[in-house]
């Protein structure tokens, strides 16, 4: 009797409580923090079972070397017999700009260079053709301004280094990005004989900054002192994630362990952490601050960014005078590619391929 009672509070008050978790469903969204995607021990275990592999196999081909020639050559001592770079694609979408490097890459022969492709398997993609055809190496899932993206760089960095030991170079590009030159330029820059038979290191273009006025917020992304011991804050540094690094350098990632311990830890302030814009700056100026350049051969305009996003140039900018403008730098040398553009500047920037960018 007492339940049927038609003025029973009971009623509206349980269907309030089932609705509560109806109503945060939708409204959390925009309360909580986006949430992070964890980095799970099988891909933890997959990726350190990769790493352990090219370690072996790095010191496998160059140990003996290294004992003859001086360290800085015998990591490129491939140089002697053609060494290559290897163009690390990280993506989330279709390559927008594949015909545009597929003509970047016509010059070249495959002597000089190889391809792999991160492309993050939760999204469906077409496979891709001509030159980046069945070259997706085992990927998993990326998230923006999280740890995924360090994993996927140096899965990336991992592959290529047990796939060929002429890899000397690698590169890391996002399909927003496009070559500011031709191929033959850039192997001559990186590949300088000057550089070689004066037998001087060779240098990663990396980004490396200290001066950034966010980097107190980005330090304690993680909570509150959480990098101490292995990071302290005058350790901390900032840069762009599309680096070209030595094959020095890029074994160094591979080996890292204790960094990634503190990076891979997940973002309680997602807005002001970007974990792959530190984690490779930080390590490489831990360890080597002189054998990088502090530079990165990447353009990107930062003028009036939007959301953490930089400014995407549309179709009526492209021009010449853009790329010209582009490939001006501060340092001796020019930008060598630039990001970020939108998909449909595909057709202006393919009119003035071969006119103007692959025109050196
Ligand atoms: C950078 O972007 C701004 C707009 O956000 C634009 O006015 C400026 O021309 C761009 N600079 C270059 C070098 O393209
Ligand atoms: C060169 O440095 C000046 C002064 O720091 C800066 O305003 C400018 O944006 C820099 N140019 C490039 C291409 O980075
Ligand atoms: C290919 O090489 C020729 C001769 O060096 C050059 O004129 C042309 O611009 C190059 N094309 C590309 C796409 O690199
Ligand atoms: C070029 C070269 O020396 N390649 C060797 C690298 O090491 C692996 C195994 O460790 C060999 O199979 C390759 O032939």
């Amino acid at each position: 009797m007492l339940s049927s009672t038609p003025s029973s509070p009971l009623i509206p008050t349980l269907t309030l409580l089932l609705s509560l978790p109806i109503l945060f469903f939708f409204l959390a969204p925009r309360f909580l923090p986006p949430r992070q995607i964890a980095i799970s021990l099988p891909d933890e275990l997959d990726d350190l079972s990769l790493f352990h592999k090219a370690i072996a196999m790095d010191a496998a081909n160059f140990s003996r070397r290294s004992t003859r020639l001086p360290s800085a050559k015998s990591h490129l001592s491939s140089a002697l017999c053609g060494p290559k770079i290897a163009f690390l694609f990280l993506t989330n979408s279709p390559l927008q700009f594949a015909p545009l490097w597929e003509r970047f890459f016509s010059n070249a022969t495959s002597k000089h260079y190889n391809i792999y492709i991160h492309a993050d398997p939760s999204v469906r993609i077409a496979p891709f053709e001509g030159v980046f055809r069945e070259k997706v190496i085992p990927s998993k899932r990326t998230q923006r301004s999280s740890a995924t993206l360090i994993s996927a760089a140096r899965r990336l960095l991992a592959t290529a280094m047990l796939d060929d030991p002429a890899n000397a170079y690698f590169a890391l590009i996002s399909q927003h990005c496009i070559p500011l030159h031709s191929f033959n330029y850039l192997y001559n820059f990186l590949f300088d004989l000057g550089r070689l038979s004066r037998n001087l290191e060779f240098s990663s273009y990396i980004e490396i900054l200290d001066n950034e006025p966010t980097l107190w917020d980005r330090y304690n992304a993680r909570g509150k002192n959480v990098m101490i011991p292995e990071v302290h804050f005058d350790e901390f540094r900032v840069g762009s994630q599309f680096f070209v690094l030595t094959r020095k350098h890029a074994l160094m990632v591979i080996k890292d362990r204790k960094l990634w311990k503190k990076f891979k830890l997940p973002c309680l302030n997602v807005d002001s952490c970007y974990p792959e814009e530190h984690y490779f700056p930080t390590m490489l100026s831990m360890q080597d601050p002189n054998g990088c350049t502090h530079y990165t051969l990447t353009r990107v305009n930062w003028t009036d960014s939007v959301n953490g996003h930089p400014h995407t140039y549309h179709p009526p900018e492209v021009s010449p005078e853009l790329i010209y403008r582009l490939r001006e730098s501060n340092s001796s040398y020019s930008y060598m590619f630039a990001r970020k553009f939108s998909p449909d500047c595909l057709n202006p920037l393919m009119e003035i391929a071969d006119s103007v960018i692959f025109k050196d």
